[in-house]
């Protein structure tokens, strides 16, 4: 069910586009939906030229004959359509459970518009239930990882992160850093956390996504809503 909400969330999203556009492409199994309908509208004849958020999406874009382009070719986008974790009533989010947040906040803030495609149960009233991922260096993991307990503790928030992947096997991101996952339950001041985790040296990004989002495209058991 919720693979089909999904994909009816990504199909209804392809109305805002345009051909002409340029657009950010993002990452997840939503967004792959949203990559699939838009290879059938290129097809079609839609002309546009994406922006890819990992090499993931890049592969099933090219394979779907999606024109793509880079940041350093086409720095301002129209908008950019991506999945979200969770999605709280502000349209704040936390994204980055599939270890692409780095690259899709990037593309998002190069784009005029970040429209978040979902099924249902990613909006929650509260940020904070999935964990939040932190992506790190791996050099100076342990101080870095030292300097997050700290300011989690001042937050009032609890103190446990866990390695993604493992230390014998760690995940690894697109960007070759790793990612801290943050149990934090809920975050009652999502932006004061994330001014202070992006302070950190050995903190390159984390999956609160603020500011970023305009409009989302939400399905459920009543159809597709838009949420603003
Ligand atoms: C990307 O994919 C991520 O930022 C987010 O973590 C995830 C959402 O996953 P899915 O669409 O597979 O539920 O958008």
């Amino acid at each position: 069910m919720s693979d089909d909400w999904k994909r009816l969330a990504a199909e209804a999203a392809l109305d805002e586009v345009r051909s002409g556009m340029k657009i950010g492409i993002g990452t997840g199994s939503t967004a792959e939906h949203f990559v699939r309908a838009l290879g059938r509208a290129v097809a079609g004849g839609l002309d546009v030229v994406g922006v890819p958020t990992s090499e993931r999406t890049a592969a099933l874009a090219r394979e779907l004959g999606i024109r793509l382009a880079t940041l350093d070719e086409i720095p301002a986008l129209d908008l950019t359509i991506d999945g979200a974790d969770e999605i709280d009533p502000a349209l704040r989010l936390i994204k980055g459970g599939g270890g692409a947040h780095l690259r899709e906040k990037i593309v998002a803030a190069a784009s005029a518009t970040l429209i978040v495609i979902a099924d249902h149960t990613k909006l929650v009233p509260v940020l904070g239930k999935f964990p939040l991922p932190i992506e790190v260096v791996p050099f100076g993991l342990g101080a870095t990882r030292a300097a997050i307990e700290h300011v989690l503790a001042r937050h009032g928030l609890p103190v446990s992160l866990s390695l993604r992947g493992g230390a014998d096997h760690p995940f690894v991101t697109d960007g070759g850093h790793m990612i801290l996952d943050a149990a934090l339950g809920a975050i009652p001041d999502p932006a004061a956390l994330a001014a202070d985790l992006v302070a950190i040296p050995g903190v390159v990004e984390h999956g609160l996504f603020i500011g970023l989002a305009g409009k989302a495209y939400v399905a459920g058991p009543d159809g597709v809503r838009v949420v603003t």
